[in-house]
C-alpha cells in the first residue's frame, strides 16, 4: 500500500538554476522514500520516448530540444499515493496556474520552463521507471523513518 512509486525528474532549467536540493528536499521532507536517482544528459531519442504521448503537439520539438539541452536529475520516490501526491507537490503544468506552495507555483513562471516532471498515473509511473532505470538500479531498503511516517 505504501509502496506506490512515482518518477520525478528535475529538468535542465531546474538543474542549472540550482534547484535540485530544493526539489528533492521537498520529497524527502514530505516523508517519501528515495528508491533511485541518476544525473545524466539524455539524447533526443530517449526523450522522445519519454514524451511519446505528446508527439503530435506543436510544442513537442521544442520540449525535446530543451530536455536534451543539459543534464536532468531522474528519481524514483516511493510511498502512499506517491503519484497523486507527487503531482500535487509539483503543481499545475502551467506555472501561471500552479498554487503558491507547490514546486512550480513557487519556483518558475513559464510552461515551457517548468523545472520538474512527475508521473501522472501509476501506469505511466511504471512505464517511466522502466524507461529510465534498470531493475538493479532500484534500491531495496527500509527507512528507519517508516514507523513515524505511517501509523
Ligand atoms: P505535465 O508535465 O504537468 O505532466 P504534460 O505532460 O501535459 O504536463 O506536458 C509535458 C510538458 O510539456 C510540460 O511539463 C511542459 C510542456 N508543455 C505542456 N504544455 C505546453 C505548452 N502549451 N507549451 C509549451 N510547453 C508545454
Ligand atoms: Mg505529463
Amino acid at each position: 500500500m505504501s509502496d506506490e512509486r512515482t518518477f520525478i525528474m528535475i529538468k535542465p532549467d531546474g538543474v542549472q538554476r540550482g534547484l535540485i536540493g530544493e526539489i528533492l528536499g521537498r520529497f524527502e521532507r514530505k516523508g517519501f522514500k528515495l528508491v533511485a536517482m541518476k544525473f545524466q544528459q539524455s539524447d533526443v531519442a530517449h526523450l522522445e520516448k519519454h514524451y511519446d504521448d505528446l508527439k503530435a503537439r506543436p510544442f513537442f520539438p521544442g520540449l525535446v530540444k530543451y530536455m536534451a539541452s543539459g543534464p536532468v536529475c531522474a528519481m524514483v520516490w516511493e510511498g502512499l499515493n506517491a503519484v497523486k501526491t507527487g503531482r500535487v507537490m509539483l503543481g499545475a503544468t502551467n506555472p501561471a496556474d500552479s498554487a503558491p506552495g507547490t514546486i512550480r507555483g513557487d519556483l518558475c513562471i513559464q510552461v515551457g520552463r517548468n523545472i520538474c516532471h512527475g508521473s501522472d498515473s501509476v501506469e505511466s509511473a511504471n512505464k517511466e521507471i522502466d524507461l529510465w532505470f534498470k531493475k538493479e538500479e532500484l534500491v531495496n531498503w527500509t527507512s528507519t523513518q517508516k514507523s513515524w511516517v505511517y501509523e
